[in-house]
């Protein structure tokens, strides 16, 4: 183990630097030092542990993955801990982390505030040199990069955003404290995730509310419960068993896709199977839906006409129930993320909700007293929600300065498309890893499973580095174009191409339009990273 040492007081020489304090940040912080006895700090951007938690701060902001499986799958963190509902909000998983630094020591090694803008490697001392915009340097042996994937916000370049005289943010900017909506005027463009969650809670409250949609989201039902403490005490038995059989599913979740086709089923079974996945909500109708639901289009057509038969039945206003529910799918079920709502249908339906069709009359300009739309009209708004999402995935990478051992910035490097070993590492990057972020089954797996999978890959090949002398690991160009290869082949035999979404970067103007998660599911993925470790650094030059 390093001794940590000051050159400075702001230079610190480490084993392992960690950029990012969410979930991946800290999981890699514990596994690291607290197993491997490496020094390692975090340099983390925002003022606080949490991530996206820490950030998303927005009216209604909530997980859209069951307790108690979003979580550390440790004894040490869940035995002291109590949810209090299935899909806890922001506010509750605030707390967590409060708790997970209670048990883990996770802020006494966290630098906050401390933007990383650069970091480049030095083949001579194998040793990566790290700088913030607030001064900070720290040389390292690895590097680990865990900014999460949507730590990049995006908003449209609207002219006049500017000029707008009431309340505006963006859903990933929000301000501490409450944004009073009662007796207001409200606007939410948007209708992704965050933008159903605003609606949902803001529609409750405002005089009026105005919501933008450009592309209808196919809400599931979320089936909230409240949590009772007692039973879950009991469960916590079964805890240990139930982590570890979630993480040989597809998702990390604990339930499979059904093993049969759509058209195996009859018409009858068929709509009695959907219904029973309708009716146990979360992404039971995703991820515990036929088997070719999301490599089928007739299947997957299956699949949209009984969402849209039960969603139409939900909305009285014939208008709102052709705009959120149209007959004609929109886009594929599941090409693109659908949000988990508790009412956010009722909530629409209420004669003081209004849906803005934003495909029909897209948004052209934004003045001082509302947001103007291409039909003429200006929906005058005291205050505007941005809910336009992320640069998803790999935009926070590229705002971190990251060279190549040739001086060449990632962005560059991925200016014509993206790609990476196993979403793990990338060529001509040596010892740096990435966590949670682009060519791993991120998007499709509940979040602390693949962040723990690849936690625990991660600190195996790091603990074989020092056991074995190694001094660098760096990715092939070959290992990386192959597996390249076999995300984008297993997204093409989707849907997922299918439309404009962050999955696909194609929500983000002049970016290159590939699948930036794997498809494959987290057996598949296992063990190709298995692989790596087990054949002696299969698709690395060590040295
Ligand atoms: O962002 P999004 P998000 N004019 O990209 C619209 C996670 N998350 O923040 O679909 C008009 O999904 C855009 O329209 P369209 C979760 O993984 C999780 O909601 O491109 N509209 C779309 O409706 C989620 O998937 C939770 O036609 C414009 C919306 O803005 C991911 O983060 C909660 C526009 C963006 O939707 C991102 O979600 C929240 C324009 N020019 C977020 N540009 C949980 O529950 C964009 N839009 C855990």
């Amino acid at each position: 183990m390093t001794i940590v040492q000051s050159r400075s007081p702001s230079h610190i020489n480490l084993d392992a630097l960690i950029i990012g304090a969410g979930f991946s940040g800290i999981y890699l912080l514990h596994k690291l030092r607290d197993e491997l006895k490496l020094s390692v700090k975090i340099f983390e951007a925002k003022s606080d542990i949490g991530g996206t938690w820490h950030a998303n701060r927005y009216p209604g902001a909530r997980v859209d993955c069951p307790a108690p499986l979003y979580a550390y799958s440790s004894q040490k963190v869940w035995k002291s801990w109590t949810w209090g509902e299935k899909y806890p909000n922001q506010k509750e998983l605030k707390t967590y982390f409060d708790h997970v630094d209670k048990v883990l020591n996770v802020r006494k090694d966290c630098f906050f505030n401390s933007e990383v803008n650069s970091a480049t490697y030095d083949e001579v001392s194998c040793q990566w040199t790290v700088h913030t915009v607030n001064g900070k340097v720290a040389t390292a042996k690895y590097l680990v990069v865990a900014v999460g994937f949507a730590s990049k916000s995006y908003v449209p370049d609207w002219k006049g955003i500017a000029s707008f005289k009431g309340t505006i943010y963006h859903s990933a900017h929000w301000p501490e404290g409450d944004v009073v909506v009662k007796g207001k005027k409200v606007a939410i463009i948007g209708t992704g995730s965050t933008g159903i969650q605003i609606t949902q809670e803001w529609a409750k409250e405002a005089d009026e509310t105005f919501l933008f949609q450009r592309t209808p989201n196919l809400c599931l039902p979320m089936r909230q419960q409240q949590l009772d403490a007692g039973q879950q005490s009991k469960d916590k038995g079964g805890y240990e068993k139930y982590f570890v059989d979630c993480q040989s599913t597809f998702a990390g979740l604990d339930y499979q896709p059904t093993p049969r086709n759509t058209m195996d089923d009859s018409p009858t079974d068929r709509e009695a199977f959907y219904e029973r996945l309708y009716e146990l909500g979360g992404f039971r109708f995703w991820f515990n839906n036929y088997q070719d639901l999301i490599f089928n289009t007739t299947a997957n057509r299956e699949a949209y006409e009984f969402w849209a038969r039960k969603t139409r039945s939900r909305i009285t206003d014939p208008i709102k129930r052709d705009l959120l529910a149209p007959l004609e799918p929109p886009h594929p079920f599941g090409a693109k993320r659908p949000s988990l709502e508790q009412d956010f249908y009722e909530q629409v339906d209420k004669p003081n909700v209004h849906i803005i069709d934003t495909k029909s009359h897209p948004i052209v300009e934004v003045r001082p007293e509302g947001i103007v739309t291409a039909d003429g009209k200006c929906h005058e708004v005291d205050i505007i929600a941005v809910a336009t999402g992320f640069d998803a995935v790999t935009g926070g990478l590229m705002l971190l300065g990251l060279k190549d051992t040739d001086g060449i910035d990632l962005c560059e490097r991925w200016k014509d498309g993206m790609s990476t070993y196993l979403g793990m590492a990338i060529s001509g990057f040596p010892n740096m890893f990435l966590s949670y972020s682009l060519q791993a089954p991120t998007a499709f797996a509940n979040g602390p499973t693949i962040i723990e999978l690849q936690g625990n890959w991660i600190t195996s090949i790091i603990s074989r580095m020092e056991s074995e002398g190694v001094r660098s690991i760096t990715a092939t160009k070959e290992a990386e174009s192959s597996w390249n290869d076999e995300v984008n082949t297993v997204a093409n035999a989707t849907v997922l191409p299918l439309a404009n979404s962050w999955y696909m970067g194609s929500n983000i103007p002049g970016k290159p339009v590939q699948s930036l998660n794997y498809i494959g599911g987290l057996p598949t993925y296992r063990e190709r990273c298995d692989n790596a470790i087990n054949r002696d650094f299969l698709g690395f030059v060590k040295n």
